[in-house]
């Protein structure tokens, strides 16, 4: 197993989109592994391959506290149920250091496959609703600072830029 780099924004290439996967390959399967073990570390509940610069429709997740219930997710949908939103506070391994209130459905159908290519569909009203439109997001691109005012999001930029120097 591997530790992957996850990109910081505002690195272009998060802003890159995924595409789908048409084989669940040993090399898929090494690679959800890897975002697993780079996940864990960081730690975090959710990683997508978006994150460590890979254009592929595949997110993991793991949301107990014992870390013991790792999710495989590949090229995931949702199905929004209902009319319901929810406001919850997100954080992002590739905007560190910040939490900000985002509101989004509160109710879906994810319909993905698995580690093996299996098709499987996972209902949720909680953090697992909330996490996986965080993710899908960032296969298509988008972060969660960008539902915030782009002053909010110029003030973060411009930490992070900051902070980006003076690790260098
Ligand atoms: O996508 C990511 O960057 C991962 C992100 C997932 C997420 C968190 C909260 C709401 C929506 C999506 C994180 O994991 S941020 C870190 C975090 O939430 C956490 C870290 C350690 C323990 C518990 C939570
Ligand atoms: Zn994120």
């Amino acid at each position: 197993m591997a530790l992957l780099n996850i990109l910081k924004f505002p690195d272009p290439r998060l802003r890159k989109k995924a595409k789908p996967i048409q084989e669940v390959t040993p090399e898929i399967r090494q690679l959800a592994d890897d975002m697993l073990e780079t996940m864990y570390a960081a730690p975090g509940i959710g990683l997508a391959a978006t994150q460590v610069d890979v254009q592929k429709q595949l997110i993991v997740m793991d949301l107990t506290e014992e870390k013991n219930n790792p999710l495989v997710f590949i090229n995931p949908k949702i199905e929004v149920i209902g009319e319901g939103f929810e406001e919850m506070d997100e954080g992002c391994l590739s905007v560190p250091g910040f939490y900000e209130t985002v509101q989004r459905p509160d109710h879906v159908i994810i319909h993905a496959l698995d580690k093996n290519g299996q098709p499987f569909q996972l209902e949720d009203e909680s953090l697992l609703a909330v996490c996986i439109q965080h993710e899908i997001d960032h296969l298509n691109g988008k972060l969660f600072i960008d539902y915030l005012s782009p002053l909010k999001r110029q003030r973060i930029r411009k930490k992070l830029e900051k902070q980006g120097r003076l690790q260098l």
